[in-house]
């Protein structure tokens, strides 16, 4: 089932109504995805989230980047890591800008929303799940969408 990162990381109980910002120049279709998938997971927990221009005021950073861009985990191009978000309470979302992004499920390429549901879960302190139907379950392909599952929600109502 769901796991936590070590020292089970977690926001402060003040702090459930999070910010979040794209950083200048990301492109607006990526900003509609990436809100619906904060909605869906503030409608399932006490969390949230409120979207801000100011990005370095935001608790959440979102960007896309590539290959090594300083923070010490410098993505690889095409194929292996799609993104990365940190525990609680770093807050930094990256898209790998080397990947196939699509709005809508489409054969080929990696479902926006779907990413950022998984990697919301990491910025909210939920590790890998061993559920396969889990948000949080470590595999995930081109052309696929998923949504929250009762396991992520059990992990956090765990931690918080
Ligand atoms: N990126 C890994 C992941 O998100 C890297 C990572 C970021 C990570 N934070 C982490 C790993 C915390 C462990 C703990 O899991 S990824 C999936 C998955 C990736 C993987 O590019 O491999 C999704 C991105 F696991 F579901 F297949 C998105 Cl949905
Ligand atoms: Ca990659
Ligand atoms: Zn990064
Ligand atoms: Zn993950």
């Amino acid at each position: 089932h769901y796991a936590f990162f070590p020292g089970r990381p977690k926001w402060p109980a003040s702090k459930f109504r999070l910010t979040y910002a794209f950083r200048p120049g990301t492109r607006a279709t990526a900003i509609t995805p990436v809100n619906r998938a904060f909605q869906t997971w503030a409608s399932k927990t006490h969390f949230r989230f409120r979207r801000i221009t100011d990005f370095r005021r935001a608790d959440i950073k979102i960007s896309f980047e590539r290959g090594n861009h300083g923070d010490g985990f410098p993505f690889d191009g095409p194929g292996g890591t799609l993104a990365h978000a940190f525990a609680p309470t770093n807050g930094r979302f990256h898209y790998d800008a080397d990947e196939r992004w699509s709005v809508s499920v489409t054969p080929g390429f990696y479902h926006l929303e779907t990413v950022a549901l998984h990697e919301i879960g990491h910025l909210l302190g939920l590790h890998h799940s061993s559920v396969p139907g889990a948000i949080m379950y470590p595999t995930f392909s081109t052309g696929q969408r998923k949504g929250l599952h009762s396991d992520d929600l059990r992990g956090i109502k765990a931690l918080y």
